[in-house]
């Protein structure tokens, strides 16, 4: 098969790559080695920032979310034992809407499917080769049969487990980590969440979170081991635990749970985010601690600059865009980078703290609610930082 661009991953990153290449005429194949289902019902991201709200109606892709989306003019910080509101709104003029990751996924999908370009699902041993060369070539498995996309360019949107980054000869890539010594338990459950905006919830038990899905869909995670066996954890022990790390703020109305499970926390990232003709976009090349909601959003950030450096390429010959894609990227992933750090750190109880961290945290978190200065900071980061 022959193609302009070939990508791998049909994830967030994936499928917005192809889609902004649809609308500027440029022809993509995508592989993904999930089905379908799969990739359409796993639970991920929940919250989008504004202008990738505006861009998501903008590529024609927004209809449902526009219907079903959540719009929400803030936060709320639980410590101290009460509720401390922090209006976007009226600090930056921005909000933030809640609509799932796989409702947005869906919604690509279905897009693309219905205009007829093709998406290969449940490939296997995808591998990637000539990517120094000037027609890379991506090989895999699907239905049994061996194939092979030949193409100009390749978007590793595979995500952080994915194929693309490993691809990268040794020495080339510079790796920036951190990995926290806790994660999330996160449940989905059939119950009203506890308010109807996100409270982040700083407790001497611990961080905990409470978002939602939908007005009758929570969505609640705590700190917890980074090896947490989910196993030690019956429902009404989360619920326990949950309600304690609420406080008195509000009461938890209990429902039964859908979906429960362990995420691991870490920050991550690579430099540059391209090796000749293929480009990493997303997770593939960054990963963010979910404390700030940067992850989808930083996917998004990625592959508009990508799709519009492809488009220069195929529209006047231009290569500097796309020489110049890591440089343009980076910036915004190292102040994602450097917000959802510390949204992580002043919300998270760390082993090696003592007594002076926790007074110290809790003067951070009052000075973030009695300074406009500060609440301004907050809201700038966490609703999504200016996207030309
Ligand atoms: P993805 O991982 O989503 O997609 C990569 C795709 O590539 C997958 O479909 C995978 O199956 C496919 N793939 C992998 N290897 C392949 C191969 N060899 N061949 C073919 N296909 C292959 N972010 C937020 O912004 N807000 C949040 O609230 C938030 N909450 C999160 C909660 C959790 C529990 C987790 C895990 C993440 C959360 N994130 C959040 C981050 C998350 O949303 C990611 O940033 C986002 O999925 C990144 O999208 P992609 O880069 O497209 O990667
Ligand atoms: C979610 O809705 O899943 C969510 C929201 C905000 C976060 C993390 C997850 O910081």
């Amino acid at each position: 098969m022959r193609t302009q661009v070939g990508i791998i991953g049909a994830g967030p990153a994936g499928l917005m790559l192809a889609r902004l290449l649809q609308l500027a005429g440029i022809e993509s194949i995508i592989i993904e080695n999930r089905s379908r289902s799969y990739c359409e019902s796993r639970i991920r991201a929940g919250l989008i920032e504004q202008w990738a709200h505006d861009m998501l109606i903008e590529i024609g892709v927004g209809e449902r979310m526009k219907r079903e989306g959540l719009h929400h003019r803030g936060i709320k910080l639980n410590f101290g034992g009460s509720l401390h509101p922090i209006d976007f709104g009226e600090m930056v003029g921005k909000g933030v809407i809640i609509y799932g990751q796989q409702e947005i996924v869906k919604d690509m999908i279905e897009a693309r499917l219905a205009s007829g370009a093709p998406i290969y699902f449940e490939v296997e041993d995808t591998s990637i080769h000539d990517i120094d060369g000037k027609k890379p070539k991506i090989r895999f498995r699907h239905d049994g049969k061996a194939q092979e996309i030949e193409c100009d360019f390749i978007g590793g949107c595979d995500g952080f487990h994915g194929i693309c980054r490993p691809s990268i000869p040794e020495g080339v890539l510079t790796t920036y980590d951190r990995d926290y010594p806790f994660g999330w338990l996160g449940i989905l459950a059939d119950s009203p969440p506890p308010d109807d905006e996100l409270i982040y919830s700083y407790n001497d038990r611990g961080f905990a979170l409470f978002t939602m899905r939908s007005p009758t869909l929570a969505r609640l995670y705590f700190q917890c081991a980074p090896d947490e066996d989910i196993a030690r954890w019956p429902d009404e022990k989360i619920w326990q635990e949950l309600q304690a790390r609420l406080g008195g703020a509000r009461k938890l109305q209990e429902g039964e749970i859908l979906q429960k499970g362990v995420t691991p926390m870490r920050s991550f990232v690579i430099e540059p985010m391209q090796f000749g003709r293929l480009f990493l976009a997303g997770d593939s090349a960054h990963i963010v601690p979910p404390t700030g909601a940067k992850g989808m959003n930083l996917a998004f950030a990625d592959v508009r600059v990508l799709a519009r450096a492809f488009a220069e390429f195929y529209r006047a010959g231009k290569t500097e865009h796309l020489d110049g894609y890591s440089q343009k990227v980076l910036p915004r992933v190292w102040k994602a980078q450097r917000f959802s750090w510390w949204m992580t750190q002043i919300l998270h109880h760390f082993p090696h703290e003592n007594a002076f961290d926790r007074r110290r945290q809790l003067a951070e978190l009052n000075y973030l609610v009695s300074s406009r200065a500060a609440m301004t900071t907050l809201a700038e980061n966490y609703a999504g930082l200016p996207i030309d």
